[in-house]
């Protein structure tokens, strides 16, 4: 019931930012029809995402290790910082939390991550099981296998509050060459 709650809460969160931000593409005459079906997030089901969609296994052509961490001084990291992959690729990252916090590793456009971290700082407890991202206790390995269908600039980041401020965000680029 929590998780319903606040999925509820979550479409409520970003459609307003949406507006506030003047960013509402994907809008309601550009032909995603079929996504727009009553109390059901666009981004939920198993198709494309605004990074691309999720890989088979047999597909993957590159493993990508990540590191979560955090340093002495207060930071959050993720390793590397930043990634730059080839349209049509299929990735393996192969995630570890290397650090003594929690962490999570989300795959998404920036302006989703903006949508959502928003949603997480005001439900902290919010579980999600979506394809483009793994969350992870210290010490706990995990993996996303996920096809790079869309050319563009894109972010890799840990949602937990104020993870993001502390440095837990990377650059993630597609490009055909
Ligand atoms: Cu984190």
């Amino acid at each position: 019931m929590k998780y319903l709650l606040s999925i509820t809460a979550a479409l409520l969160i970003s459609t307003n930012l949406s507006y506030a931000a003047g960013s509402h593409s994907g809008g309601h005459d550009e032909g995603h029809g079929d996504s727009h079906a009553e109390g059901h997030g666009g981004d939920d089901h198993h198709g494309e995402m605004a990074a691309g969609k999720p890989g088979e296994a047999s597909s993957v052509t590159r493993t990508v290790a990540v590191k979560m961490y955090e340093t002495d001084d207060g930071q959050m990291l993720f390793e590397p910082k930043t990634l730059s992959v080839k349209h049509g690729e299929t990735i393996r990252f192969a995630i570890t939390n290397a650090g003594e916090n929690e962490h999570e590793f989300v795959l998404d456009s920036y302006e989703k991550n903006q949508e959502h971290k928003a949603v997480m700082a005001k439900f902290p407890e919010m579980e999600h099981d979506d394809p483009n991202s793994v969350r992870l206790e210290e010490g706990e390995k995990g993996e996303i296998i996920w096809n790079f269908s869309k050319n563009g600039e894109f972010e890799f980041a840990c949602l937990i509050p104020g993870h993001y401020e502390s440095g837990m965000r990377g650059a993630l680029s597609v490009a055909s060459h």
